[in-house]
């Protein structure tokens, strides 16, 4: 099939978000409801397990509190904690410490000069998509994805392939008219999971996850100067990701 969008994943994917940006937002958020729980880098790479913010407290809560400490109203707590940690995260973001990856805004321009349409599947929230692309890929370039699939549009987050489904829906296209962006387990078991085919870039907390299926595993997208490592798969000669390589896995 050609070639026709590329569907990006957010955290992990296009800024390396989790360890410097959801776990401080995550820490502030419980300091300002008053709970003494805290997320080290440790312990938040046990709850990535589980996708979603709200979801990934309840997880906490119900895994590794003692029943004596667990409070009674999780439900209305998560959701409570989640709007001040989104907040949170979205100041962290506007102070510029969340960068793009290497290669993203280099693949993003590209694919944008070739005629390929964009996306966004995400289980991050609207808001963080928009905070993150306004200050790290730049004012306005939210309009670049023709699609944002984020959140709680879909009953079930990855690696449920819901977000994926609704994002080709909207997208009216093939699963095989697309690549995938993904950096972990959860994200590749999604893409997958919705027939696309899917290029891995790991980090520190998804190097070890099982990526069965991707058309490669990379260290990042690469930039000319500064070629990415291959951990899986055969990039035909290429020595970064770029157009002309997603094209000739596509044909
Ligand atoms: C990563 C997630 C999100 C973030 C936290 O999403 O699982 O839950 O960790 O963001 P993806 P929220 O890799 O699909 O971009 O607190 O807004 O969920
Ligand atoms: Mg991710």
């Amino acid at each position: 099939m050609t070639l026709k969008a590329l569907i990006f994943d957010v955290d992990g994917t296009l800024s390396d978000t989790e360890r410097d940006g959801h776990r401080p937002a995550f820490n502030a958020a419980f300091a300002e409801v008053g709970v003494d729980w805290h997320w080290d880098e440790a312990l938040y790479g046990k709850l990535l397990a589980v996708t979603g913010g709200k979801e990934r407290i309840k997880y906490y809560v119900e895994s590794f509190l003692p029943p004596e400490r667990r409070p009674q109203n999780i439900e209305q707590l998560a959701a409570d904690i989640h709007r001040i940690k989104t907040r949170c995260y979205m100041e962290l973001v506007s102070q510029g410490g969340l960068p793009l990856r290497p290669g993203v805004r280099r693949l993003l321009e590209d694919a944008r000069a070739a005629g390929l349409r964009l996306a966004i599947a995400t289980t991050t929230t609207p808001a963080n998509v928009a905070a993150l692309l306004q200050h790290s890929l730049g004012a306005g370039t939210e309009s670049w994805f023709e699609v944002i699939a984020a959140g709680d549009i879909v009953p079930a987050k990855k690696p449920a392939p819901d977000i994926y489904v609704w994002a080709l829906d909207a997208l009216k296209l093939a699963p095989t008219e697309c690549v995938a962006f993904e950096d972990s387990g959860n994200g590749i078991r999604a893409s997958l999971g919705a027939g696309i085919p899917t290029l891995v870039s790991v980090n520190g907390y998804t190097l070890d996850d099982q990526f069965d299926g991707a058309l490669a595993v990379v260290s990042d997208l690469g930039e000319p100067e500064a070629p990415c490592q291959v951990l899986q798969g055969d990039l035909t000669g290429a020595s970064i990701i770029d157009v002309a390589l997603l094209k000739r896995w596509s044909d």
